[in-house]
């Protein structure tokens, strides 16, 4: 596709050429969307499953080969506890209207964060998607769920600590090393981070990954992130990539 062309009916500007590989988001906003409309917090969780789909399918259509969605941090536990169990939920959700799609378009399912601590049945749907879509050569969707990016880093750490104490030898750690006990281990780097709702921090989210990204911050709240809002973000990487090549 070339500028000017359409993504299912939007007109766009993208360069097809210098689309970003990996895209991840911090999908927030989505309790105050609710409660600025008087809806209960939940109303805002589901309408951003609904938002999850619209992205996956509008990333997937722009040709991104890699959306890393923070759906649930180490954080999130301190919420209230309905609120914790409606959310852990949402998974089992999502897979039940989405997986017979996510199969047709050659999606690739997988989970990065801690998987003690979530409960066995989300674990399981969550597995049962990844194996369903396992042999996928499309977009990888990859879920950070119970994610926390320096718990992440100390997990590679002593990882690496143990190895070599059982060797009784430690070589030089370089980048690509601990990059491969990071859990993105097979993942290219994200080339832009999106996070909704305003606020303009990394909060603990793939620290390590991010090093080298486009940041880009938007008041929107995740459950009004639409396609327009996907395609302006994209317009302003490559706008930046752009200007970058000039200097
Ligand atoms: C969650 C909806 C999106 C906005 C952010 C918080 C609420 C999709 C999933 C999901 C996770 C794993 C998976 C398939 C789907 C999800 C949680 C919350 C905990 F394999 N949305 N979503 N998980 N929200």
């Amino acid at each position: 596709m070339t500028a000017g062309e359409n993504v299912a009916g939007m007109p766009d500007k993208l360069d097809q050429q210098n689309m970003p590989v990996h895209v991840a988001i911090i999908m927030d906003g989505n309790g105050r969307w609710a409660t600025e409309r008087g809806l209960p917090r939940r109303e805002g969780h589901r309408q951003g499953v609904e938002t999850v789909r619209d992205t996956v399918r509008n990333c997937n259509a722009l040709g991104i080969k890699v959306l890393t969605l923070f759906a649930f941090s180490t954080e999130n536990w301190q919420r209230p506890d309905w609120e914790v169990s409606y959310l852990m939920s949402l998974p089992e959700k999502y897979f039940e209207s989405e997986l017979p799609e996510l199969i047709r378009k050659n999606v690739q399912v997988r989970m990065i964060g801690d998987r003690k601590k979530l409960p066995r049945k989300v674990l399981k749907v969550i597995d049962e998607g990844a194996v369903a879509t396992k042999a996928n050569s499309g977009m990888v969707l990859n879920f950070a769920l119970n994610y926390g990016s320096r718990a992440e880093i100390l997990l590679a750490v002593n990882r690496l600590v143990a190895e070599a104490t059982a060797a009784k030898t430690l070589k030089r750690v370089t980048e690509k090393k601990l990059s491969s006990y990071l859990y993105t281990v097979d993942l290219p780097d994200p080339d832009l981070l999106i996070r909704t709702s305003g606020e303009q921090r990394i909060s603990n989210f793939l620290l390590w990954q991010l090093a080298y990204s486009e940041l880009y911050f938007t008041e929107v709240y995740w459950p009004d992130f639409d396609k327009a809002e996907l395609l302006k973000a994209v317009a302003v990487y490559q706008q930046r990539k752009r200007r970058f090549g000039k200097v």
